[in-house]
């Protein structure tokens, strides 16, 4: 032949191909969209996987019912982000009762299921809310703290918020609401804890969409984001690292979504019977105000 490949698929036939499904929470913030385009990018047909993905609009119940339907689609695979830590015991052992290996993905769960999964890969959450909590602890010990948390009882809420709160010390949080994970909610909660928390001088945002609602409110109460009220997030989302170099947030704590590659090679490993760690934290970095405009502009998402 004349050396080049002619076949017409990206691939094998696809027969081979390893069969995944993959339960995703919702599109309800930046990192959220940046973690399902890593994980489409990685989880290809030229990459031997053959996925279906379906997204759950942040609702545990439409996870379980994606999570049923790969089920009765015999996948080979099942990889999902739990948007809350329970309520999964059921599907968990219907899966297991099926023999379908599971990888869980950035969100952790808190099952009765003995050995529910295989692999977790994330961030660490507790660590992500430590590393907030000395940032303020150093550089703004006597703040009237308000906390605006993400999903409740979701794995990030729950870890971030013990990990800061231990650290800055629960005499100093004035109020705490939830804003979902999202920039809509986070800047209604903030209007609300505006007129609650008059004394508060510094919000800590369980991710940057809900401190960007936060600003929001913030100045339309006629205050200084970064100033009058300083902001503390997670995440490191583009639109995040700007408003801090901005100065309407004061400190960002990176939790990186862009692990696609992390996944595929837990998948190709799982689906093959190959050991793999039980855990694999990816690495998080922090941001304060000297960033660089360059810094922004070279990062991925
Ligand atoms: C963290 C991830 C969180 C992000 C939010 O790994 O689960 O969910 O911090 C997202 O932006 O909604």
């Amino acid at each position: 032949g004349d050396g080049d490949d002619n076949s017409t698929d990206g691939g094998d036939s696809g027969s081979e191909n390893i069969k995944v499904g993959f339960s995703q929470l919702g599109a309800e913030s930046g990192w959220r969209t940046a973690n399902t385009e890593s994980v489409k990018a990685s989880l290809t047909a030229e990459n031997g996987i053959d996925l279906t993905f379906v997204d759950a609009q942040q609702k545990q119940e439409n996870q379980i019912k994606a999570l049923r339907d790969f089920i009765d689609q015999g996948v080979d695979v099942i990889a999902f982000s739990p948007v809350v830590e329970t309520g999964w015991d059921e599907v968990l052992q219907e899966i297991k009762d099926a023999e379908i290996p599971v990888v869980l993905v950035d969100r952790t769960v808190d099952t009765t299921v003995e050995d529910p999964y295989v692999t977790w890969i994330g961030a660490d959450f507790k660590q992500e809310g430590t590393t907030a909590g000395e940032w303020v602890k150093e550089n703004a010990p006597d703040a009237k703290i308000f906390e605006l948390q993400g999903t409740l009882g979701s794995g990030a809420q729950v870890d971030r918020e013990e990990g800061f709160d231990a650290v800055v010390g629960a005499e100093n949080i004035v109020g705490k609401a939830s804003g979902n994970f999202t920039r809509a909610e986070g800047k209604a909660a903030m209007e609300a804890a505006l007129q609650a928390y008059p004394d508060m001088t510094l919000v800590f945002a369980h991710n940057d969409d809900m401190g960007l609602g936060a600003i929001e409110a913030i100045e339309a109460a006629g205050k200084v984001p970064g100033k009058d009220i300083q902001i503390v997030t997670v995440d490191g989302v583009r639109d995040g690292l700007q408003a801090l170099k901005d100065g309407k947030f004061n400190y960002v704590v990176e939790c990186n979504p862009v692990f696609g590659d992390q996944i595929l090679d837990a998948i190709k490993k799982v689906d093959a019977g190959e050991d793999v760690p039980k855990e694999t934290i990816v690495v998080d970095q922090a941001f304060d105000q000297t960033i660089t405009q360059e810094t922004i502009d070279g990062r991925k998402y």
